[in-house]
């Protein structure tokens, strides 16, 4: 069972929140989710840059309403209900909603299907190395006779050395993965870019150089034009709600307290649930 988190704000706030108002009339496509959760921004990023009508309803998994256990067994957001049908997992809804609104551009895998493939690739680099790695950094805490400083350099050492593979694979001029436009995969990596500031908050620095800092390099030079057009683009920010929120729900993660599904898998070196 998960505990109900003891922070968690019940509503979008900032520009999250003007886009959840204008998202509530009924529609056919409902997103079930919450402001805070970096899986169901995916699904909202897809939705809002393919302006595929959708109506969003906010729902908090860590109390697991009987409207979302309905739709996922497993009772993680995001879920989607489609035609009444329910859908669920990120990565699967992402892909569903690319195929299933032909006609809403644009299309977010290349039209080349040896880039579609690779792209492919590095989706799953994100589920199964980047995120991963992101929470065992946000959740570390050092155990009974282990030096935290080092404890905590290894787990951040493992984060920053997935980011750098990732960073070698981008398009070289960008600002995206696969150039000008976003694709699939910054969708799915976004929101985790966009919370790398919680790294510096609660764990003393992500351990991203800053410009002209020890360690700064022509691929962190990459990585860091690539956060920008993210935390930048439009959708990101209108999906986004204010800081002190974030920061009061990470705590939790942050403390080593959360004993939700993700926590316990992703601090025990497990996948994602
Ligand atoms: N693999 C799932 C992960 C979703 C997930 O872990 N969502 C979190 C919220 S951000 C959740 O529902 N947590 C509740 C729990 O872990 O008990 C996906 O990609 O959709």
């Amino acid at each position: 069972m998960t505990q109900e988190h003891p922070d968690i704000y019940p509503e979008a706030t900032g520009l999250a929140k003007a886009t959840v108002q204008v998202h509530q009339a009924e529609t056919p496509l409902k997103l079930y989710g919450g402001w805070f959760c970096p899986f169901v921004q995916r699904i909202w990023l897809i939705l809002e840059e393919k302006g595929i009508p959708y109506q969003f309803i906010e729902v908090n998994p860590y109390n697991r309403p009987e409207s979302l256990l309905r739709l996922n067994p497993r009772g993680l957001t995001p879920a989607l209900e489609y035609n009444k049908k329910p859908l669920y997992e990120s990565t699967v809804i992402a892909e569903f909603l690319d195929e299933a609104y032909l006609e809403h551009m644009p299309r977010l895998y290349p039209e080349d299907l040896y880039e579609k493939a690779r792209s492919k690739i590095w989706i799953d680099y994100v589920t199964s190395r980047i995120v991963p790695a992101w929470f065992r950094f946000l959740q570390y805490q050092p155990t009974q006779g282990e030096d935290g400083l080092e404890g905590l350099k290894k787990v951040q050492q493992e984060f920053l050395g997935y980011l750098r593979e990732w960073t070698k694979e981008m398009d070289q001029e960008g600002p995206y993965f696969l150039g000008a436009e976003p694709t699939m995969a910054d969708l799915t990596l976004g929101p985790f870019v966009v919370r790398c500031w919680l790294l510096d908050h609660f764990k003393g620095g992500s351990g991203i150089p800053k410009e002209g800092e020890a360690g700064d390099d022509e691929l962190w030079r990459r990585w860091r034009k690539y956060a920008e057009a993210l935390a930048t683009r439009k959708s990101v920010k209108e999906t986004t709600s204010e800081p002190d929120k974030y920061l009061s729900f990470y705590k939790w993660y942050a403390g080593g307290a959360a004993h939700s599904e993700l926590a316990k898998a992703t601090r025990a070196g497990r996948g994602l649930p």
